[in-house]
């Protein structure tokens, strides 16, 4: 699916600057934006990555494994434009069903397959629309995940990942990416289905069965979180995955998440401990070499300073 970019001017907004202390005539400066949009994708060997057995993909991780994808959604936030003298530039989101808040809720599943037509959705959002003022850009930046806090237009802070999806509007409220379990969001949901199934095996903590199950799932999502709705809450390990492209033409290219590069290095025919894959947990086996890809050091929630993510990359348009 292709979106339109337009790099055209579409918005002057005039912004009046008044001089302070002077009674010099105030100047009046007209600041021209521009429109961007900042396509995505989810690919597995070349191919767009769908739901659908017709579409299931093979030579998965360790075990190289064939499954049907039964998720992909991930929220993308904190975007930023690098411009041509290397400064980060915010891009300001458009406002839409799936932009709010500086946050973006992309989606690669069209509730069909392994894909629930109860917790998914029909449609894809495949690329960020917002403005950033005019000028050359080169590079782009980018949180995986959702902020605790947001600051809005009137300086108010808004709370984001732990908010209750009915209290807060979209792309937030969608309630199959609230996380139970620590009360946040999921960062990223993205499940497979692998033929022949899951082996659950015994493990600790949480000790299972050794039965087959259906499937391996990637749920990232901060982790070491304690408060309340009503006190607000804190996380130990955030869990913000950020990805970075010092070369990045916003017209000739798009953001490729890699599938097969987010389980490289684990085997997703078996469940070690834990959920059933890997939901961030510190003492989950699985975590490791899923959050390794993403860059991310999992037993501090933070940014890896060994590690650099290999699940983004860029392409060509
Ligand atoms: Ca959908
Ligand atoms: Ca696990
Ligand atoms: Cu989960």
């Amino acid at each position: 699916m292709r979106s339109l970019l337009t790099s055209s001017l579409v918005a002057a907004s005039a912004v009046l600057l008044t001089a302070c202390g002077s009674d010099d005539s105030p100047a009046t400066q007209v600041a021209t934006t521009q429109a961007v949009s900042i396509q995505f994708a989810a690919q597995a060997n070349g191919k767009d990555a769908q739901c659908g057995a017709v579409n299931e993909i093979t030579n998965l991780g360790t075990s190289k494994k064939t499954a049907e994808i039964q998720d992909l959604r991930f929220y993308v936030s904190e975007l930023k434009l690098i411009n041509d003298k290397g400064l980060m530039v915010d891009v300001a989101l458009d406002k839409n069903a799936n932009q709010d808040f500086g946050v973006a809720l992309l989606d690669f599943e069209n509730a069909t397959g392994a894909c629930s037509a109860d917790t998914g959705s029909a449609k894809l959002y495949t690329a960020i629309m917002g403005n950033v003022p005019t000028g050359t850009y080169t590079g782009v930046q980018f949180t995986l995940g959702v902020p605790d806090t947001w600051v809005d237009a009137s300086g108010k802070t808004i709370t984001l990942s732990h908010s209750n999806t009915t209290a807060i509007t979209a792309p937030l409220d969608v309630p199959s990416m609230a996380w139970s379990w620590q009360g946040g969001r999921k960062f990223a949901k993205i499940e497979f289905k692998p033929t022949g199934g899951v082996t659950n095996q015994k493990g600790t903590p949480e000790t299972t069965d050794d039965a087959t199950v259906s499937s391996w799932v990637v749920h990232m999502g901060a982790t070491g979180c304690t408060g309340s709705e009503t006190t607000g809450y804190s996380c130990t390990n955030p869990n913000l995955a950020k990805v970075s492209f010092g070369s990045f033409d916003v017209s000739k290219q798009k953001i490729v998440l890699d599938v097969p590069a987010l389980v490289a290095q684990s085997d997703i025919s078996v469940n070690q401990n834990s959920a059933l894959g890997c939901m961030s947990g510190t003492t989950d086996k699985e975590c490791p070499a899923v959050f390794d890809t993403l860059g991310l050091d999992l037993l501090t929630g933070k940014v890896s300073t060994s590690k650099t993510q290999t699940v983004f990359k860029v392409i060509n348009k």
